[in-house]
C-alpha cells in the first residue's frame, strides 16, 4: 500500500526519520512550495529563494536516487496553497491513505498535521542531538534550567572534546578568552560564496517576482543550496576562519559584516548539514593542532549547547511560548526596522546588512537590535515576528526562544538569568560603530548623547521591581542610587523625550 512521505522546506536531509522509515519501492516522497509557509510570516525574499532552492535541488537528488517524488511548484496551476492541501491532493492521486512525516519545526504545523483527515505519523526528528524526553527528566526538578549545565550534559553524553571523562583543554567553558573587541583588520574573507546556477536562478526570478515588495534584497544571492556545497563551505570556515572564530566572536565591525562567523546556521536549520558532521570538523581541526581550544570550544557550545537548548525549551514550554509578554512591553516595532532611516550607527549597520544579506551575526541581533527593542519596551511579539521574517536561518524552534526568551526577557527568565541590556559604552568596546556615529557614546546625557545610555537606566528605573533582588543586577541598581536626584530626572525625561519621537516615527 503507497503511503505518503512529507519532506518540508527545513527536513532536506537524507537521512530524516521520514525518509528512514519509508519504502522507495512503494511510497511517494511529497514536497511543496506552498503559499501558505512562503506568508505566513512575510519573509525575508532571500529566506524563500534560499528555501525553495534547496527544495528544488533535494527533490532532484531524491529522485535520481530512485524515489517518485511528487513536487509543486509555487507557480503550478493545481496548487492547493498549504502544506494539508497538498497531501490530500496527493493521496487523491496515489490512493495513499497514510503520511509518514518528520516531525515540523513548529506547533502550528504539528497541529495542522493532527488535524489532517488523513492519518499522519509524525516521527521524532533525530537530526537534533537531544531526545526531548530526556530533556523533560534533565529539567524536572531544576529551579532554574541553565545553558551551562545543559551544555556539559551534552558534551559527556556525547563524547564531544571529551578526555579520559574530563573537558578537553581542562574547563568546559573558555568564555572569557572569547570576548576580544573589533580587530584592525580581518584575515578572512568571509564565507564561501556561490554563483547561482540554473535551478537557483529560476528561483531567484520567481521569488523577485511573487515577493519582490518584501523587505529585503533577493539579490545578490551566494548562499549554499545543496549538501555538496554546504559541506565546502563548512570546509572552507574551519580552514580559513575557525582559528580565530573564537577571540573576535562578539566583535562587529562596521565595514567588516562577517568577521569570523561562518554563517551556516540555515545550512543547519534546513538540513543540508548535520550538527554531528559540524561539531566532528571543528574539534578535528583542534586535535590537528589547527585551531586553538576557545575557539573550538566556544563553536561547539554554539552547536550542542545553545541550539539544541532552544529547541528543547521551546518544546518544552509550549505553544504560548511565542507570545509571552512578561515586561508587558507594548510600544510598536519603530521603521527603523524596516530600514527607515537612523542615525545610530550600530543600528543602521546592523539593519542593513540584515536587509542585503538575511543575516547579522548573534552579537548584532542580542546586543545592537535586541538590546534596543527591550530598553524601548517593543512589544515582543513584534520583535519575534521581525527576527522570523528577516534572517534565513529562523524558524520558530529557534526565534522564539532566541527572541522572546534570551534577547527580550518576555518568559520572565526560563532562559536568561538577567535581561540581555547595555548602554553605549558595551557597544563602544565591542564594535567599530561608535567612532563613526552621529551621536557621542561618551556623553550620557545632552544633546547628541547616545540614546543607549539614557534608555539603559530608564529601562532599569521603570522595572525596578522586577529585578532589584537580582543579584547579578544590584550593583547597577547601587549606581544609579548613587546618582544626584537632578541627574536622575534628566535621564528620565531626555528617555521618554526619545521614546516619544521614536513612536512619532521621526528619525532619531
Ligand atoms: C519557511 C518555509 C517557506 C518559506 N516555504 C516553505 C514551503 O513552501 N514548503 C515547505 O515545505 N516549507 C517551507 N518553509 C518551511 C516551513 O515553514 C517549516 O517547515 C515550518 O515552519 C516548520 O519549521
Ligand atoms: Fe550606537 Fe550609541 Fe555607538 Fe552610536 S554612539 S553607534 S548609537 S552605541
Amino acid at each position: 500500500m503507497t503511503r505518503l512521505v512529507l519532506v518540508l522546506g527545513d527536513q532536506l536531509s537524507e537521512t530524516l526519520s521520514a525518509l528512514k522509515e519509508a519504502d522507495r519501492e512503494t511510497d511517494v516522497v511529497v514536497m511543496a512550495e506552498v503559499a501558505d509557509e512562503a506568508t505566513y510570516v512575510q519573509h525575508h525574499p532571500k529566506k524563500i529563494a534560499f528555501i525553495f532552492a534547496a527544495m528544488r535541488k533535494f527533490a532532484a537528488r531524491l529522485q535520481e536516487d530512485g524515489w517518485d517524488v511528487r513536487y509543486t511548484q509555487l507557480d503550478d496551476t493545481d496548487n492547493s496553497g498549504s502544506i494539508p492541501g497538498e497531501l490530500t491532493r496527493r493521496a487523491e492521486e496515489t490512493g495513499a491513505t497514510e503520511v509518514i512525516a518528520t516531525q515540523p519545526g513548529e506547533f502550528r504545523l504539528i497541529e495542522a498535521l493532527d488535524e489532517m483527515g488523513l492519518k499522519v505519523r509524525q516521527l521524532a526528528d533525530d537530526r537534533f542531538l537531544t531526545d526531548l524526553g530526556w530533556f523533560e527528566e534533565w529539567a524536572k526538578g531544576r529551579k532554574t534550567l541553565r545553558m551551562e549545565y545543559f551544555y556539559r550534559e551534552m558534551r559527556k553524553h556525547l563524547g564531544i572534546l571529551m578526555e579520559d571523562g574530563e573537558p578537553a583543554g581542562g574547563q568546559w567553558n573558555f568564555d572569557h578568552d572569547n570576548r576580544k573587541p573589533a580587530p584592525d583588520e580581518v584575515a578572512f574573507g568571509g564565507p564561501m560564496e556561490f554563483t547561482p546556477d540554473e535551478t537557483v536562478e529560476e528561483v531567484l526570478d520567481l521569488v523577485e517576482r511573487r515577493f519582490g515588495n518584501s523587505f529585503g534584497d533577493v539579490r545578490p544571492f551566494w548562499f549554499a543550496t545543496d549538501q555538496g556545497q554546504a559541506r565546502r563551505a563548512l570546509t572552507h570556515f574551519v580552514k580559513h576562519a575557525l582559528p580565530r572564530f573564537g577571540d573576535f566572536q562578539d566583535a562587529m565591525m562596521g565595514d567588516n559584516r562577517f568577521l569570523y562567523h561562518s554563517v551556516i546556521s540555515g545550512y543547519m536549520n534546513i538540513g543540508l548539514l548535520d550538527p554531528r558532521e559540524v561539531c566532528e570538523a571543528v574539534e578535528e581541526a583542534w586535535r590537528e593542532g589547527h585551531a586553538p581550544i576557545n575557539a573550538v570550544e566556544g563553536y561547539i557550545r554554539q552547536v550542542i549547547g545553545w541550539r539544541e537548548y532552544m529547541r528543547a525549551i521551546y518544546f518544552r514550554e509550549g505553544p504560548d511560548y511565542p507570545r509571552r509578554n512578561w515586561l508587558n512591553h507594548q510600544r510598536k516595532l519603530p521603521p527603523l526596522y524596516w530600514g527607515q532611516e537612523t542615525k545610530m550607527r550600530c543600528l543602521s549597520k546592523a539593519v542593513e546588512e540584515t536587509k542585503e544579506e538575511a543575516y547579522a551575526h548573534h552579537i548584532q541581533r542580542l546586543m545592537v537590535t535586541g538590546n534596543f527593542a527591550l530598553l524601548c519596551g517593543i512589544d515582543p511579539a513584534e520583535v519575534e515576528d521581525w527576527y522570523m521574517r528577516v534572517y534565513f536561518d529562523a524558524f520558530e524552534w529557534v526565534t522564539a526562544p532566541n527572541t522572546v526568551g534570551m534577547s527580550q526577557f518576555a518568559d520572565g527568565g526560563v532562559i536568561a538569568s538577567k535581561p540581555y541590556v547595555s548602554s553605549g559604552s558595551y557597544i563602544d568596546r565591542m564594535s567599530d560603530y561608535c567612532g563613526d556615529c552621529h551621536y557621542s557614546v561618551k556623553q550620557k546625557t545632552g544633546e547628541g548623547a547616545c540614546p543607549f545610555n539614557v534608555l539603559y537606566w530608564h529601562f532599569m528605573d521603570r522595572h525596578r521591581e522586577r529585578f532589584e533582588k537580582n543579584p547579578r543586577m544590584a550593583q547597577m541598581y547601587g549606581t544609579w542610587d548613587r546618582m544626584k536626584d537632578d541627574k536622575k530626572a534628566t535621564i528620565r525625561a531626555e528617555a521618554e523625550d526619545f521614546l516619544k519621537r521614536l513612536s512619532d516615527g521621526e528619525v532619531v
